[in-house]
């Protein structure tokens, strides 16, 4: 009985560098399969995001949004389609981040320890995507999109004067 439990803890600790080491959240996009809780990864609007979760933006007052080594927390912001919302962006990392809104013309650069408050407006319909211009690539983006909206998909239309 005993000799059983000694063999699994050492095989357990055999397992466990292995699963330390994929925790960083560089590239090699879909492969890995990681089913542990906060780590998911979540497309929106054609972009992919390293998912911190969905918040509801507050009409009134201003709504926070963590800037971090590379996510935005919450990552998905809903509202009401239409409606602006303030954004109180605070970077938390050690790096440079930027929240970029292409087609709202919004580009705030922020140096690690800053905070910045944007205006931004939640579609009429579908998501539109946010992103960190240095960090996109590793999946530092996020999106706004109509909060209940269960008409969506058909979000990714071209919207704007976007130049693809
Ligand atoms: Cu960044």
């Amino acid at each position: 009985m005993r000799l059983g439990v000694l063999i699994v803890a050492v095989l357990g600790l055999g397992v466990l560098p292995l699963v330390a080491g994929c925790g960083s959240s560089s590239s090699s996009p879909g492969s890995t399969e990681s089913s542990s809780s906060g780590g998911g990864k979540k497309t929106i609007a054609g972009i992919q995001a390293n998912d911190h979760g969905t918040k509801t933006a507050s009409s009134s007052g201003k709504t926070e949004v963590e800037l971090d080594d590379f996510y935005f927390s919450p990552t998905v912001l809903q509202g009401k389609a239409g409606e602006q919302v303030k954004l109180e962006l605070k970077n938390e990392g050690k790096a440079e981040h930027t929240f970029t809104i292409d087609s709202q013309g919004i580009n705030q650069d922020l140096q690690p320890g800053d905070e910045a408050e944007v205006t931004v407006t939640i579609p009429k319909s579908g998501a539109v995507s946010f992103y960190c211009k240095f960090h996109k690539s590793s999946g530092m983006a996020g999106g706004l999109e109509v909060s209940g909206g269960s008409s969506g998909g058909g979000g990714t239309t071209t919207s704007g004067g976007k130049g693809y």
